[in-house]
């Protein structure tokens, strides 16, 4: 679990390093102080790459999720910095990564649909009688969008094995989660969808661990879907871009003394869990991952010019590319 921790920060920093020498296109969107939350309910499911385990979807700030679902960092790397060499061999950065031998799906860029799409994967899981749920991961923000909503509804009338985490990391761009929705902490909403739902504190990963587990069980029991709040802090703006001007700087420091890293690790040291070298051993391990991964990652190719319209074009020869196959040019008539 700390090594997952690690390997988030470690593998989140070195993307920042490699954005800032020009080498990421479009946007790095940090986790800092949201680590423990991904970590924790991933850690509360069934993992295992045949096609048999539990499924989620992610965000890009649940990377770890992903990494504790199998996913390599590596390929979160090839990821961000397009290379033909990645998962979606170049396309949609961070988005769209999906392993479903491993259980996960990729996130897309409408917020709140993949919900939806989680809610139908599940009600397959209870068709099919497959002992699997679901965990789909989606912030504050995007709880306020239609799609969310009705994904929902679905997925609890249906009893959908499905967990629903919200990232209530208190922002959406700059809109405070007060100005999102009236109540005060999303489990308000379970009672209206006649669904359980249960609040934890985000940076406490054992705390998540637990939490999660029990909405897992009750998923798998019949219960059907089930929605975990997650209360912690975006610590930066939205994405590198963002310079988060918004935001009282007291409040950060404040969530600073609640990294979740720092947390887990004096847990870990106080109740002699492991000793100072053995985390220090995870630490450099996490970080020299991340580093030779993105060493190799630079050397490899972006994808070459008809590797990248395909499967973008139907028809790569057409001096139109847009044009339909079947359908004849009318600018060439
Ligand atoms: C349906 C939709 N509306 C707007 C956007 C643009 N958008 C991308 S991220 C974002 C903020 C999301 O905030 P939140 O859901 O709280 O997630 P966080 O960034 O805090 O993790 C917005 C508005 C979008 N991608 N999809
Ligand atoms: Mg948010």
């Amino acid at each position: 679990m700390y090594g997952a921790l690690c390997l988030t920060r470690a593998a989140e920093e070195r993307l920042d390093l490699l954005q800032k020498q020009g080498h990421v296109e479009g946007g790095v969107y940090r986790s800092l102080g949201q680590e423990a939350g991904a970590v924790g309910a991933a850690f509360a499911l069934r993992r295992r790459t045949d096609g048999t385990g539990d499924f989620l979807s992610a965000t890009t700030r649940a990377a770890g999720a992903l990494f504790l679902f199998g996913g390599e960092v590596v390929d979160f790397f090839r990821q961000y910095l397009g290379r033909g060499t990645g998962p979606t061999r170049g396309r949609g950065a961070n988005l769209y990564w999906s392993d479903y031998e491993k259980g996960f799906v990729g996130g897309v860029s409408p917020l709140g649909t993949m919900v939806e799409v989680m809610a139908g994967i599940t009600l397959s899981f209870s068709l099919r009688d497959e002992d699997r749920v679901g965990m789909v991961f989606y912030g504050d923000g995007a709880s306020s969008t239609g799609a969310w909503h009705e994904g929902l509804n679905v997925a609890a009338a249906l009893r959908c094995p499905l967990i629903v985490m919200v990232e209530n990391n208190q922002w959406a761009f700059s809109t405070p989660t007060s100005g999102n929705t009236r109540v005060s902490s999303f489990t308000e909403k379970g009672p209206g969808y006649g669904i359980g739902a249960s609040s934890v504190d985000g940076t406490d990963v054992l705390a998540v661990f637990d939490t999660v587990r029990r909405a897992a069980a009750l998923a798998r029991s019949g219960e059907g879907a089930q929605l975990v709040d997650l209360q912690y802090f975006r610590r930066l703006g939205h994405a590198q871009h963002d310079p988060q001007d918004y935001v009282d700087p007291a409040l950060i420091d404040e969530w600073q003394k609640k990294d979740p890293l720092d947390r887990f690790r004096a847990f870990l040291a106080s109740d002699a869990w492991a000793t100072n070298e053995e985390l220090v051993a995870i630490e450099e391990g996490a970080f020299e991952e991340c580093r030779s991964a993105a060493e190799q990652v630079l050397a490899e190719s972006l994808p070459t010019g008809a590797d990248a319209g395909c499967d973008v074009y139907s028809d790569l020869i057409t001096p139109r590319p847009w044009t339909r196959a079947d359908t004849p040019d009318p600018m060439l008539a």
